[in-house]
């Protein structure tokens, strides 16, 4: 199967690939493509694990990660930690386009954000609260510290710090309620590729923390003159190794989509044998795969494609 123009993303989210499609449809650029298609994510709050009233941190506050990647230009923009500001991939397109950055984080980045236009108001929501209080009250259950104890009353009920060697949180979240981002390719007729990502990251996370999703060659990477990737699952991990670029770089040496995804997800096995996580490639001729770790938490992945041949939710398992 190869043909153009091509949209494809994570999980079956197929709102966003839709609104994608239409844009290219309409002759619209694959950065507006991949704009849309995960900002449709943001406003539908796909799966709870994009855009607002997901993913509370260990403060209750839900912050987003996005980045967006123009493979012609080789320009990205990305932000991190954004607070109180809901189209987090259109901040990251304006950070491409209205400054000379890569990359804004935290506070400052919802300062640029409303310098820019963007409407700033509460993430929160009533779900978003009951997740919070719920995990405060409760057992408290993902700690991401390793070997600290944490003071009780800063932060939830007295929960115990995870032993490094035997609790499997310190080496994955596949226990965790949720955990997937929006990652979209989209190549056109004449091969020009962008790539996206958006999230709300990891619920109950240290305040501050960051994935994969905003970072460049780890959420997602493009390179008109071979193609793009993008990558879901566990950042902490994932970032470590850069999937997305490694995959990318697999095609430029002549690899096919589905095996560069493969060897992507490979590299990090290695360290990680039990890692949650999947990546999607596709090349700027139209080819696509996808690859995913199978643990037992997590034994089948599915993805969204969109081109002239087909529109369908795919299923890896
Ligand atoms: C993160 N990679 O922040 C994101 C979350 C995710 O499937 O993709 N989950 O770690």
């Amino acid at each position: 199967h190869a043909s153009l123009p091509l949209v494809i993303n994570t999980w079956p989210f197929k709102d966003a690939t839709d609104a994608a499609w239409n844009i290219l449809q309409s002759g619209g650029s694959v950065l507006d493509a991949v704009e849309r298609g995960c900002s449709r994510c943001e406003e539908l709050q796909c799966d709870g694990s994009v855009g607002y009233g997901g993913s509370p941190d260990e403060r209750g506050e839900t912050t987003l990660d996005a980045m967006i990647i123009n493979g012609d230009t080789m320009e990205v923009g990305a932000v991190a930690d954004l607070r109180r500001i809901k189209n987090a991939i259109g901040v990251a397109r304006a950070v491409m386009e209205r400054t000379t950055h890569t990359l804004l984080v935290g506070e400052s980045a919802s300062v640029f954000a409303e310098n820019m236009g963007f409407t700033v108001e509460d993430l929160s929501t009533n779900t978003s609260r009951q997740l919070f209080f719920e995990w405060r009250k409760g057992s408290c259950q993902p700690n991401y510290r390793k070997n600290v104890f944490p003071d009780p009353s800063k932060h939830c009920g007295p929960y115990k710090p995870l032993d490094s060697l035997t609790d499997p949180r310190t080496r994955n979240y596949a226990s965790a309620p949720s955990h997937d981002t929006i990652g979209m390719i989209a190549v056109d007729a004449e091969g020009h590729v962008a790539a996206g990502t958006s999230t709300n990251g990891l619920t109950h996370k240290v305040p501050g923390r960051v994935g994969d999703s905003p970072i460049v060659g780890a959420g997602a990477y493009a390179d008109s003159s071979v193609g793009g990737a993008a990558a879901t699952g566990d950042g902490d991990v994932m970032m470590r190794f850069l999937p997305s670029f490694l995959a990318v770089e697999q095609m430029r040496g002549g690899a096919d989509p589905s095996s560069a995804c493969r060897t992507a997800i490979s590299r990090i096995k290695r360290y990680h044998p039990h890692f949650f996580g999947a990546i999607i490639c596709a090349n700027s001729t139209g080819s696509y795969g996808a690859a995913c770790n199978k643990v037992p938490e997590f034994s089948q992945f599915r993805y969204m494609v969109s081109s002239s041949e087909t529109a369908s939710s795919v299923l890896l398992s």
